[in-house]
């Protein structure tokens, strides 16, 4: 690995990410100086404290974050001033809330809605169906044996209905099937064959069922299906083929959600624009439901990584942190990303972010990159920093590299 020419390709993009750094500081990453006079005295409208995200973005779509029980309480303010839709992070998944056929836990789930409605904040249900955090009983017959599609089918639809009935009218948009698309880059397996969902169907009926149930609950909830790395472009027309095929067996699905967990180099603005592309060519809506940019990457970018890699085995808490270098890189990804999503404005309904602050985010438990940790490469102690709000839940330069990308024509 310590070849001299990856040497000099990484001093090279460590002077070019420095270099970046310091033009972006200059240029993006300060609120913006309006020509106009403000009313408020030593203002301009980009420094009101007043103002959140959800306030720079509002002829835009709506910018939300998914939140615990635990965020709510440590970061509430925040969350009020800056976001106008929650989703929570896993406090109505199906497991979650229905761990066993007549046990149903509401607490978390309500009190995230009623914190949602008394602070006018909308809601994003998630999910419906999913093959982790799910409810394995389900998948059980009386008999012991694995359960009929009939019964499956039966149980899913008393699940919906109960949780998209209870909701009804204060949840705007459901994640109603999450993940069923098999990554790999053969195009011809389309549907993940590792979920117990497939293992009984072994056909995608059950994820039309599952839409059609909740249009029956709630038919005014906007129905997404969400998957994620759909900037790939094996994999987006692997999920482009299935929601085509809902759409053309009438099922009720209005958007597709782009999980957006991204990284400081990747996607490129163009595979992310193919992706939109191809996905609003079925006049479905679009929202990213679980944007973070992980300053982690297993490559030359970080040139610090085959030390990390190491110092991780020998159980080393090595880390260099958000170090300015990192910084620029996220700068630049999260205004590139925006930047896409600014042309598309017509067809993305909300941007949400998957939690609050880099204080705690859920990829700091997980291996580099946000993959579950292996052997080889063992659990490297580093956070991700991928959000817009610093450890102590400042804003960040990236904040205003995002909210400098609103076209205020
Ligand atoms: O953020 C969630 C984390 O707290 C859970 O432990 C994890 C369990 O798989 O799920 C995380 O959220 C996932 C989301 O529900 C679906 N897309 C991927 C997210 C990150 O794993």
């Amino acid at each position: 690995m310590n070849t001299p020419l990856l040497k000099n390709y990484r001093r090279d993009i460590t002077i070019l990410a420095a270099a970046l750094a310091a033009v972006l500081n200059f240029t993006q990453c300060t609120p913006k100086q309006s020509a106009a006079v403000s009313s408020v005295p030593n203002t301009t409208p980009h420094e009101d404290p007043n103002k959140g995200l959800k306030d720079y973005f509002k002829n835009d779509f709506k910018i939300g974050v998914a939140v615990s029980m635990n965020s709510i309480r440590q970061d509430s303010a925040l969350i009020i001033r800056e976001f106008n839709s929650l989703t929570p992070e896993n406090d109505m998944k199906v497991g979650v809330l229905h761990p066993a056929e007549n046990t149903w836990k509401w607490e978390n789930a309500d009190a995230i809605v009623a914190f949602a409605q008394r602070h006018h904040i909308a809601i994003r249900g998630h999910n419906l169906l999913w093959h982790t955090q799910d409810a394995k009983w389900m998948y059980t017959g009386p008999d012991g044996k694995p359960a009929s599609k009939e019964l499956l089918l039966q149980r899913l639809r008393d699940h919906i209905h109960t949780v998209v009935g209870r909701y009804k009218g204060k949840i705007y948009a459901w994640d109603v099937v999450n993940e069923a698309v098999q990554d790999g880059e053969d195009s011809t397996v389309i549907y993940r064959q590792n979920s117990p969902w497939w293992k009984i169907f072994q056909s995608p009926e059950f994820i039309e069922a599952a839409f059609r149930y909740a249009h029956e609950a709630d038919p005014a909830a906007k129905l997404y299906y969400n998957d994620y790395s759909s900037e790939n472009v094996t994999k987006h027309r692997k999920i482009y083929k299935l929601v085509k095929s809902l759409k053309d067996h009438g099922v009720p699905i209005n958007g597709v959600g782009f999980q957006a967990h991204w990284k400081i180099n990747s996607p490129t603005q163009d595979a992310l624009r193919t992706a939109l592309k191809e996905i609003t060519s079925l006049g479905l809506e679009v929202q990213f439901t679980e944007l973070d940019i992980d300053i982690r990457v297993p490559s030359a970018l970080t040139p610090n990584a085959t030390a990390l890699v190491a110092g991780a085995q020998a159980a080393a808490p090595v880390d260099p942190g958000y170090t300015p270098e990192l910084e620029a890189l996220q700068i630049a990804q999260y205004k590139k990303m925006f930047d896409v999503m600014q042309e598309y404005k017509k067809h993305i309904k909300a941007v949400t972010f998957w939690n609050v602050t880099d204080k705690s985010s859920w990829l700091d438990g997980r291996g580099q990159g946000g993959g579950a940790a292996t052997a080889t490469a063992g659990r490297i102690p580093r956070k991700a920093y991928p959000l817009l709000f610093d450890v102590n839940g400042q804003r960040k330069k990236a904040y205003w590299a995002v909210v400098n990308t609103v076209d205020e024509k």
